[in-house]
C-alpha cells in the first residue's frame, strides 16, 4: 500500500499487477526471487527487457518521489530527513515485528498473553507518534507526506486487530490522523480493487 501511495502521489503512470501470494506468478519470481511484494519493474530496452527491479517498498517510494514529487512528499530539510529516517527505521525494524506477532501469534508460536505483550510493547511507538502529532499536523510536518504514507498502512493494520481496544486508547491525535487517512481521496484511489494476474 505504501508503494502504491507514493506512486500515486508522484503521478507517474504505471501498470498495477495484483498478485496472489498463494500462487506467485513465475514472471514476478524471475524478476525478484525473494517473492515478496511490492516489486517495481522498469523494463529495459534490450530483448529480454530485464531492466531494473526495485523490490523494497521504501526504495520504491523513494524512487517514485525522487522522479517526481508534485505534492512535496519528500522531507524538506536535513532535520526532517533525519526525523523521517528514525521514524521509518523504528516502524520497519521494531513496530512491524510487534504488529506481526500481535496479529498472527500462532505463526510465531505465541499464546494470547504473549500476543497482548507485543501489543503493549508497540504502545511505545504509538505514544511517540501521538506526541509528534501534538506538535505538528502530520508525521511529515504540516502536510501529509512520505513518512505518513509509509507508516499509516501499518497503524491501520494494528488498529484493525482489535478496533474497540484501539479506539479506546488515549492517543486521540493518532486515531484521528488514521481516520482522516482512511477517509481521504488518496486512500480511496489506491484501494481500488485490481484483479490478480496469475501468469
Ligand atoms: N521489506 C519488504 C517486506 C515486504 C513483505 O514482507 N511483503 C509481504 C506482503 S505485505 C509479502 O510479500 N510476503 C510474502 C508472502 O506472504 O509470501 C518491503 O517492505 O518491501
Amino acid at each position: 500500500m505504501r508503494a502504491r501511495l507514493a506512486l500515486h502521489a508522484s503521478q507517474i503512470k504505471y501498470e498495477h499487477r495484483e498478485v496472489e501470494l498463494k500462487s506467485k506468478p513465475t514472471h514476478m519470481l524471475s524478476l525478484s526471487p525473494k517473492g515478496t511484494v511490492p516489486v517495481l519493474w522498469l523494463p529495459g530496452e534490450d530483448a529480454q527487457q530485464k531492466g531494473v527491479v526495485i523490490d523494497e517498498s521504501l526504495e520504491i517510494m523513494d524512487w517514485a518521489l525522487r522522479s517526481n514529487d508534485p505534492l512535496g512528499w519528500l522531507p524538506g530539510d536535513l532535520q526532517d530527513t533525519t526525523q523521517a529516517k528514525l521514524l521509518l527505521q523504528n516502524n520497519d525494524e521494531l513496530f512491524k515485528s510487534q504488529l506481526d506477532r500481535y496479529k498472527y501469534p500462532v505463526r510465531f508460536g505465541l499464546d494470547q498473553a504473549n500476543a497482548i505483550k507485543q501489543r503493549d510493547l508497540a504502545l511505545n511507538t504509538l505514544l511517540r507518534l501521538e506526541q509528534l502529532l501534538s506538535q505538528r499536523s502530520f508525521l511529515s510536518g504540516d502536510r501529509f507526506g512520505m513518512v505518513d504514507a509509509a507508516i499509516a498502512p501499518f497503524i491501520r493494520q494494528f488498529a484493525r486487530v482489535d478496533v474497540e481496544w484501539f479506539t479506546n486508547q488515549s492517543f486521540k491525535k493518532l486515531i484521528s490522523w488514521l481516520n482522516d487517512f482512511e477517509h481521504s481521496q488518496l486512500f480511496l484511489d489506491v484501494m481500488k480493487k485490481v484483479s490478480p494476474r496469475l501468469e
